[in-house]
Order: C-alpha cells, then structure tokens, then sequence
C-alpha cells in the first residue's frame, strides 16, 4: 500500500538520526508497513509477567517456506501507544540459525508497541510489530 509508506520512512528516519547522529528521535512511530513479503517472526518476550525495565525479545524468523530466516539485521524500537513519549531502541542480534534475540529497556509500565525493522540479507526491508500490553510499573 502506498499510503503507508511515508509512515515507514519515518521509522527509517528514527534508526538514522540514532545511529549517524547519536540523537534520539523524539516523533514516536506507531504504525508498520506491511507488504506481502512472506516473512514470518514469532515472537516471545520475557520474563513474565512483564514489568519495566529490561525484557528480552526471543525472535525466530522464518519464510514463506518456513526455511529459517538468516543474516539479517533487525533494528527494535519500543513506543507507547499514547502519544508524546520518546521511543526505545535496541537490536536483535541472531544467536542461532534464524533465531534473533535483543533487549529493549521500558521505561514506563503500560501498553507498548514494539517496531521490528528487518533489513534481510539481500538489502530488503520489512517492517513488523508486536503489541505489548499491560507491562506493569515496578
Ligand atoms: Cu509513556
């Protein structure tokens, strides 16, 4: 869809302005792009039941064929799903054969949305999220 696509340019922007600049990004990115690329994540986060601070993203990604996923890199940014609160970043790093595991620290208990922006082996970028409800305040 096009329409999403400047929205997906926004989250590109964010890991830019982070890692060429060091500057956090303050516009929160709340939507994906999806396109019919085939690629699979499941997703767990732990510990359970989830608070705030560190939680870790086991991710485990698979094609349309369901072939493990490998070499890619995958940026995670964390916002909220209310608006004005500056995103969390962090990277899954993969441990395994199509198997990514990273951390995100969350600062503020709530309900989260964490953006996975894949970049696979061959250049081509996917956007995925995973909603994350009800993290408790320590
Ligand atoms: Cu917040």
């Amino acid at each position: 869809m096009r329409l999403a696509s400047p929205l997906g340019i926004v989250c590109r922007f964010a890991i830019l302005a982070l890692t060429s600049a060091g500057v956090l990004a303050l516009a929160g990115c709340h939507q994906a792009t999806r396109q019919p690329d085939g690629l699979v994540i499941e997703s767990e986060i732990l510990p359970q039941p989830l608070q705030t601070g560190a939680v870790i993203l086991n991710l485990k990604a698979r094609d349309a064929a369901s072939r493990p996923v490998t070499g890619a890199r995958i940026e995670l940014e964390g916002d909220m799903s209310h608006p004005g609160m500056a995103p969390v970043f962090g990277r899954a790093t993969e441990d395994a054969e199509g198997h990514y595991s990273g951390r995100l620290d969350l600062p503020m208990g709530g309900d989260w949305v964490i953006l996975m922006h894949v970049t696979l082996a061959d250049g081509q970028k996917i956007e995925r999220q995973i909603d994350v409800k009800g993290v408790r305040a320590k």
